[in-house]
């Protein structure tokens, strides 16, 4: 038995010594060590040893067992230490690499554009006004003074989803909502932004979807010439502080006067260009003041207030300001092109 303790000591020690990593280490500890590991034999049959043989015997299993728990012990030690080693070396980090870039998203040229519209008129004491997109017949034209049989209802040919239940023409509705629902002896200043459905091509220069901005302002002794001035003080801060408008008569159902509003055209100053055809002009607004019978039907009295109102479309505006020669741009959300503004 004292032979075969000492082999298995010998065996043992090797093994340990070889063991080139914690878990091969941790095979040898459980195979000599372990329940079922061959010291713990030993000590098993020492019952059948003579009874005085037994505490020497016992003495020696203790001593090897002693003696490889320390071995044991200090490999775990170097084997922990060289595997740290091994990990410094290789999982080193370089802060010195540059960093991942994020790319941010932007707004959309049409958002950018209208934020700028919304901006110059809220410093003016505009407040922002906004309504359903799906409307009644009775807000897309009845109260803007276009009854069933009128002849404008034509230009403005449109999505219809029941007979009385529409996609808006236009933001004008917001308008009309807006002052049915407010006290006709206090004035109105909003604007009314929003995407609008006409049934048309869908070219260059059309699409069947588009935004508008309106305004409308309603007060005591508001005339022609405080139009005049809002809107060449807005197209001046949208576009050049010395542009001018030229106002020629035109007719709006829901405006008496009606005007179509060109500016000095932005590409040449008035030079005349390709862009305004040689006229130095280009068309940018309509307007005009409210129709009496537009304001005596959502409660206003003409006697009393008087008001002007103007209409604009923001994607020829964004084209303006940009120098964009398709307004289908705007909508195809090509990345080349979304990624210039
Ligand atoms: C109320 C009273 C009056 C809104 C107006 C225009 C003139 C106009 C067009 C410009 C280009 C639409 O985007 S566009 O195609 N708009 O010419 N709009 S006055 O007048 C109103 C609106 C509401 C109650």
């Amino acid at each position: 038995m004292e032979q075969e303790l000492s082999q298995i000591k010998h065996e043992a020690l090797t093994a340990i010594k070889a063991a080139e990593n914690l878990t091969v280490l941790n095979e040898q500890r459980v195979k000599y060590l372990g329940k079922k590991g061959s010291l713990t034999a030993i000590l098993r049959g020492m019952g059948k040893l003579a009874p005085e043989d037994r505490p020497r015997v016992g003495q020696l299993v203790n001593n090897v067992r002693i003696e490889l728990e320390s071995l044991l012990e200090e490999r775990v030690k170097t084997l922990k230490k060289e595997e740290m080693v091994h990990r410094l070396a290789n999982e080193k980090i370089d802060v010195t690499l540059p960093g991942r870039k994020q790319h941010l998203g932007h707004l959309h040229p049409l958002t950018l554009t209208l934020n700028k519209i919304k901006n110059i008129f809220k410093s003016m004491g505009y407040s922002i006004a906004e309504g359903p997109q799906i409307e009644t017949d009775y807000f897309n034209f009845e109260a803007l003074n276009l009854p069933k049989d009128h002849p404008a209802r034509d230009m403005q040919d449109s999505f219809y989803i029941t007979n009385d239940i529409l996609m808006r023409t236009q933001t004008s509705p917001v308008q009309a909502r807006t002052m049915q629902a407010h006290d006709p002896n206090s004035p109105i200043r909003i604007i009314a932004p929003g995407r609008v459905y006409r049934r048309d091509d869908y070219d260059a220069t059309h699409s069947p979807m588009f935004t508008q901005v309106e305004g409308l302002c309603i007060d005591k002794n508001i005339r022609l010439s405080d139009l005049k001035g809002t809107l060449t003080s807005a197209m001046q801060q949208l576009f050049s502080d010395d542009l001018q408008l030229r106002f020629r008569p035109s007719f709006f159902p829901f405006t008496e006067p009606s005007a179509e509003v060109d500016m000095t055209c932005v590409m040449c100053h008035g030079k005349g260009c390709r862009v305004c055809k040689g006229t130095g002009w280009l068309e940018i607004l309509g307007a005009g003041m409210v129709h009496p019978h537009v304001l005596q039907m959502s409660g206003y009295d003409p006697k009393k207030v008087s008001g002007f109102a103007f209409g604009m479309g923001v994607e020829r505006i964004a084209m303006l300001s940009y120098g964009i020669e398709d307004l289908r741009l705007f909508f195809d959300n090509d990345l080349r092109f979304l990624k210039q503004f």
